[in-house]
C-alpha cells in the first residue's frame, strides 16, 4: 500500500508593523511567486495553501506606541489580532495532521506560530536569526515588537501577563537561537535569564554549522512532541539574503543554510515552521524569497539522490 501523503498548510501573514521598515507584508506573496508550492512539491510533500490571514496594514491605526507599566510595544493591539488568527490556523493545521508553514510578515507573526503550535502539544523551538528578538517592552531600543517574539512566547518580562502572547506547551529549557551576531545590550541578561540556548556565528565559526545545528536540535527534542522551526531570512548572510529589513553582515552561506535545515529534516522532528522577514522592496530579482521558498524544502526532507 502506498503511503498517504504528508499534507503542508501554507498559511500567509502578510504583516509589517512589528518591523522597523515597511514592505514585509509583502512576503508572503514574493515566497509564493518564488515558487514554494513546487519547491515544497520537490521534497515528496502535498501542499494545501489556505491563503493569508486578514491583516491591518499600519497606515490604517494608530501608531500610538501601546505602554505597559515599563516599557512599550508598537502596534500591539495589531499584533494580538494576528497572533490569534495565526495560532487558529495553525492548531487547525496540525489538527488534521498537516505540516503548518506560516509566511511572514515581520517576525511578530511568530507569536502565533508557536502560540499555536504549543497550544495541545510540548514543543521545542529553533531559532535561526542573526538577532535573539529576545527584548522585552521594557528592555526594547525600538519598541518594534519583531524584536521580542521569543520574550513574549517564553512570557518574559511584560509579557507574563500577556496570555494570547504566552505559550501554553514551550520552556526555556527547550528553545535553541542558531546564528547571533546582533544583540542588544539589555538583551544579553535576558538571553541569561530566560534559560535559552544561544549559538553565535562564533560558534558555528569554531565548532562547525553540523555540530551547532546539531545541538540546537537536542535541546529543542529533549522531551517534546516535535519542533517548531523559525527561520528569519537575515539570518543568512545578506549577501546571500539581500531581501530582509534588518540584514547583518556575516552571516551563514547558502550551502550552511540548506544544510541546517537538511540537518532539521534528518531528525524527522519538524512540526511547523515559519519563514518570515522577507522585503521585496529590498530584494534582488526576487532571490531572498526564492531562497526561503528553496529552504522549506529542504526542511521538509528533498533529497538529491
Ligand atoms: N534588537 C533590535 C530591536 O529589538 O529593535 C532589532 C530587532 C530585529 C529583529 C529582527 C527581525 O529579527
Ligand atoms: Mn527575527
Ligand atoms: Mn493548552
Ligand atoms: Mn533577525
Amino acid at each position: 500500500a502506498t503511503e498517504a501523503l504528508q499534507t503542508v498548510r501554507v498559511i500567509g501573514a502578510p504583516t509589517d508593523y512589528g518591523a522597523n521598515r515597511r514592505g514585509v507584508d509583502m512576503g508572503p506573496s514574493a515566497i509564493r511567486y518564488a515558487g514554494l508550492a513546487a519547491q515544497l512539491e520537490r521534497a515528496g510533500v502535498a501542499v494545501a495553501d489556505g491563503g493569508d490571514v486578514p491583516a491591518p496594514r499600519a497606515e490604517e491605526r494608530d501608531p500610538s506606541v501601546e505602554t505597559f507599566a515599563a516599557g512599550r510595544a508598537r502596534f500591539l493591539r495589531e499584533t494580538r489580532e494576528v497572533t490569534i488568527r495565526v495560532a487558529d490556523r495553525v492548531e487547525g493545521a496540525l489538527a488534521t495532521a498537516d505540516l503548518p508553514i506560516v509566511l511572514g510578515g515581520d517576525h511578530s507573526v511568530a507569536i502565533g506560530s508557536v502560540t499555536g503550535s504549543a497550544r495541545d502539544a510540548d514543543v521545542g523551538v529553533v531559532w535561526f536569526d542573526a538577532h535573539a528578538d529576545c527584548n522585552t517592552p521594557e528592555t526594547s531600543p525600538t519598541g518594534n515588537v519583531h524584536g521580542m517574539p521569543l520574550a513574549a512566547v517564553l512570557g518574559v518580562g511584560a509579557f507574563a501577563d500577556v496570555e494570547w502572547a504566552t505559550a501554553d506547551g514551550l520552556r526555556a529549557d527547550n528553545v535553541a537561537i542558531v546564528g547571533l551576531r546582533d544583540v542588544d545590550e539589555r538583551e544579553r541578561d535576558a538571553i541569561e535569564e530566560s534559560g535559552v540556548t544561544a549559538f553565535t556565528m562564533a560558534d558555528i565559526d569554531t565548532r562547525g554549522l553540523t555540530n551547532v545545528v546539531d545541538d540546537a536540535v537536542d535541546v529543542a527534542t529533549d522531551g517534546t512532541d516535535g519542533v517548531h522551526v523559525s527561520l528569519d531570512l537575515d539570518w543568512l548572510d545578506p549577501r546571500e539574503a539581500p531581501g530582509v529589513g534588518t540584514p547583518v553582515r556575516g552571516g551563514v552561506t547558502y550551502r550552511e543554510a540548506h544544510s541546517a535545515l537538511e540537518r532539521v529534516a534528518g531528525r524527522d522532528c519538524l512540526r511547523s515552521l515559519d519563514l518570515v522577514e522577507v522585503n521585496p522592496i529590498l530584494d534582488e530579482r526576487n532571490e531572498t524569497a526564492e531562497l526561503a521558498a528553496e529552504l522549506a524544502s529542504s526542511a521538509l526532507g528533498r533529497r538529491i539522490l
